[in-house]
């Protein structure tokens, strides 16, 4: 019987993993805690919920021995821009909370997902098709982060064999959960903005192309990923993953397929936009396709259908004809 811990679990990604494993496995099965109540109440009351920092290891290590906690997603992280703006905090929780977190799962026994990001990858990096194994110098603290983090995943796992798995996730586009101070935000706030306003002002410009995934397939990529035979993986921290690669001037071709008066306009933001420039313009994943099967299902058309057909609804928006319509 599976148990497991989801930190950051009101987040965009923890919140849409957190409802998947407990599909899977019974809410009483998985435990959520997070440095914040209040964000999300029908996950907190839909089954064990805690509040605490997860850098307070002691508060960790009682609830990973209250609830013979085996597996950890440990999702708790400053995103890219807010990093950006905090840099020092962002190291505090980036680094120390992963360090907290690999503590307990060596001393309890718990295996360990922790999700990287293009944001590893810096400007010297290829940018196009970039490879699973490849220079990584980010210049932003959150890619420094999330390098660090691949890093001291990997050496928890061959120093002590705690059983560390990631994946650099590129920018993660959910119906959900709205993003969380990232510089793939827009790639969400557009589809609001299309049906609330029939225009949107983007903060990158319009052929800044960007790995992106629809939430999904980044929900299977953790959930298959940590499921995988052990003995089939090569790599462990992190696997590149991805879904597809679009600019905004694409994503608005295809937004006016279903939304033909749909208008976008341009004011940058310089720290993201400088940020965005140093990531890939696109991925490579063949080995987390030979090692654990990955396979995306959604592409820029799919995942523009299902967000429009998900919002529209949840808004009362009618102008909007959609394919199986
Ligand atoms: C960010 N959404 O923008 C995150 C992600 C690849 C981007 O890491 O910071």
């Amino acid at each position: 019987m599976k148990s497991i811990l989801i930190s950051g679990a009101l987040g965009q990604l923890g919140s849409e993993i957190a409802l998947e494993l407990r599909r899977r496995h019974g809410d009483a099965s998985v435990v959520l805690c997070d440095i914040r109540d209040g964000a999300n109440r029908e996950l907190e009351r839909g089954g064990p919920f805690y509040r605490f920092d997860v850098r307070d290891g002691n508060a960790l290590a009682e609830v990973v021995q209250k609830h013979a906690i085996d597996t950890i997603y440990h999702l708790a992280a400053l995103l890219s821009a807010t990093a950006e703006a905090d840099p020092q905090n962002a190291w505090d929780l980036n680094m120390n909370g992963l360090f907290t977190v690999l503590e307990v799962a060596r001393a309890k026994g718990c295996a360990v997902f922790t999700p990287s990001s293009i944001g590893a990858f810096g400007p010297d990096t290829p940018k196009d098709w970039t490879p699973q194994d490849t220079l990584q110098r980010p210049r932003s603290m959150y890619g420094v982060t999330k390098v660090s983090g691949e890093l001291l995943c990997d050496y928890y796992y061959h120093r002590y064999g705690v059983d560390t798995r990631g994946v650099r996730y590129p920018g993660l586009i959910s119906n959900v959960t709205p993003p969380g101070g990232g510089t793939t935000d827009y790639a969400v706030d557009i589809y609001h903005a299309a049906l609330d306003e029939g225009r949107y002002t983007c903060f990158l410009k319009g052929d800044t192309y960007l790995d992106m995934m629809y939430m999904p397939d980044a929900v299977r990529a953790a959930v298959q990923l940590m499921e995988a035979d052990p003995g089939r993986l090569r790599h462990r921290n992190a696997f590149n993953v991805t879904a597809m690669s679009f600019s905004p001037e694409e994503q608005t071709a295809y937004i006016r397929k279903y939304l033909p008066h749909f208008e976008i306009d341009y004011r940058i933001d310089p720290v993201r936009q400088a940020i965005a420039n140093t990531w890939p313009n696109s991925l490579e994943d063949y080995a987390a396709r030979v090692e654990w099967d990955w396979s995306p299902q959604y592409d820029l058309d799919a995942m523009t259908r299902d967000m429009l057909r998900v919002l529209s609804q949840r808004k009362g928006v009618k102008d909007v004809t959609l394919d199986d319509e």
